[in-house]
């Protein structure tokens, strides 16, 4: 068994990796199983320094390879926000919060075009190798779904057309999603370098 430490505390992030991973060799660790590693910064304005400084700060407190993920929500009427700041959109920071306010701020936008972008930076004594996952869509003018996290209810996947983020099976999610997208990606990178 291969543990592989994912520096997120994010426990949806968790429930989504461990999905994926489900009936591989892999065992999958987070900062869930570590709850004396304080929270990582995430000083950047870019995904991938901040998925690296996340998977750094992580890796002064653990033996081995430690992947973090970065990863927001980039709407184009928006000129890319939220972005990096997808999570703390809102002052509240909340995902009911951040999805209100995205909401207010299309109202009457006839460009609805988005996509979620996942960057996973994979560290060990080697070196940063970065990984990139996208899913394509729009934002919706309403809330659909009680599934996934964060702005899942208001994202229209351009791959499962009619039906939210939030109206998808996690393993239905995990086909499409950036994330998901990412997580193919990785499991090639591992079979060629573990
Ligand atoms: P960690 O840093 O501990 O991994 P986090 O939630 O802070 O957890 P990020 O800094 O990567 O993670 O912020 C990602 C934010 O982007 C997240 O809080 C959501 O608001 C949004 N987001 C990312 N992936 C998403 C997904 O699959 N579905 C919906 N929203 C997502």
């Amino acid at each position: 068994m291969t543990t592989l430490i994912f520096a997120t505390s994010n426990a949806h992030k968790v429930e989504e990796i461990k999905a994926f991973f489900a009936d591989t060799p892999y065992t999958i660790q987070s900062l869930l199983d570590f709850p004396d590693i304080p929270e990582a910064p995430e000083p950047f304005d870019t995904f991938h320094q901040n998925a690296e400084s996340k998977a750094k700060f992580v890796q002064q407190y653990t033996n081995g390879m430690v992947i973090a993920d970065d990863s927001g929500l980039v709407v184009d009427a928006l000129n890319g926000q939220p972005g990096v700041f997808s999570k703390r959109y809102s002052n509240e920071g909340t995902a009911e919060a951040n999805n209100v306010k995205l909401l207010s701020n299309m109202k009457g936008l006839s460009n609805r075009t988005a996509r979620f972008v996942c960057v996973f930076a994979i560290v060990d004594q080697k070196g940063t190798q970065y990984i990139e996952g996208v899913c394509e869509g729009n934002i919706a003018t309403e809330y659909s779904g009680q599934g996934g996290f964060g702005y899942d209810p208001i994202f229209l996947p351009t791959d499962f057309i009619g039906r939210s983020m939030a109206e998808l099976s996690m393993a239905e999610k995990n086909s499409i999603s950036h994330r998901g997208r990412a997580l193919q990606q990785f499991k090639k990178f591992l079979l060629k370098h573990i």
